[in-house]
């Protein structure tokens, strides 16, 4: 049973690495997540490989996990990178946003996690700004779960993530860690520099159901972060 923690007070961020020798990552890692975005200092690079978007049509898994709202995903949905092929686990959101783009944080953040054969995680980011109503957003408004902790499934929902894709390919690339402890590193980070949008009244629902839930910003150490154009 792993200790517990939460975004604020005595178990919150600036104690995770404290709160158990597991967490010790959170606390000596040096490539942490999530991290600031700025544009400017990235390094431009068009030879970054491309991704591929094979996801299917599956039936609404939803759990609020107590720590965010997410969404299960079965098999048969992946991304491919050069001939790799990254399984879709699941999706969950965070309020405000995790990683900053200029030094400002977004209202919320959808990360999509994947892993492949070897246990390597790849977590795409997208950023959601204060806008239109989102129709995909809003499905998962109307299908909540009602106790938080148990898994509730939705059957005869069809829905599919794909269309939370912004219009614009352009994204950051950076190898950072899980966002919640035990912040293990080795995850390929991609995250959207085009944010989709969101309702106000959505937002603000979904900052009602999960609270704050970002990790702040951790520094970029000797790392570098790519973008996909120049
Ligand atoms: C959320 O973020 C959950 C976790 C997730 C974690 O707390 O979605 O997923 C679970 C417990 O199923 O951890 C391993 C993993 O997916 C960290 O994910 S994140 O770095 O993308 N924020
Ligand atoms: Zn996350």
């Amino acid at each position: 049973h792993n200790p517990h923690w939460s975004y604020s007070g005595e178990e919150g961020p600036d104690h995770w690495g404290d709160l158990s020798p597991d967490y010790a990552t959170c606390k000596t890692g040096k490539n942490q997540s999530p991290i600031n975005l700025m544009a400017d200092d990235a390094v431009g690079t068009t030879s970054l490989p491309g991704f591929d978007v094979h996801y299917r049509d599956t039936v609404l898994k939803v759990i609020n996990n107590g720590h965010t709202l997410q969404a299960n995903v079965p098999l048969g949905s992946y991304i491919k990178i050069k001939n790799q092929r990254y399984e879709l686990l699941q999706y969950h959101f965070h309020t405000p946003s995790e990683h900053q783009l200029n030094g400002f944080n977004y209202p919320m953040e959808l990360h999509l996690v994947h892993r492949d054969g070897r246990g390597h995680y790849l977590v795409i980011g997208i950023l959601f700004r204060e806008g239109k109503e989102n129709d995909a957003l809003q499905t998962i408004l109307n299908h909540l779960p009602k106790k938080v902790g148990k898994q509730e499934i939705f059957n005869g929902i069809e829905f599919n993530p794909n269309v939370f894709f912004p219009e614009s390919k352009k994204f950051f690339k950076y190898s950072g860690s899980l966002t919640t402890p035990p912040c293990t590193e080795g995850v390929y980070w991609m995250v959207f520099k085009q944010p989709i949008e969101a309702s106000a009244e959505q937002l603000e629902k979904m900052n009602e159901l999960m609270g704050a839930n970002a990790r702040p910003v951790q520094d970029l150490e000797a790392r570098s972060l790519l973008k996909s154009w120049s």
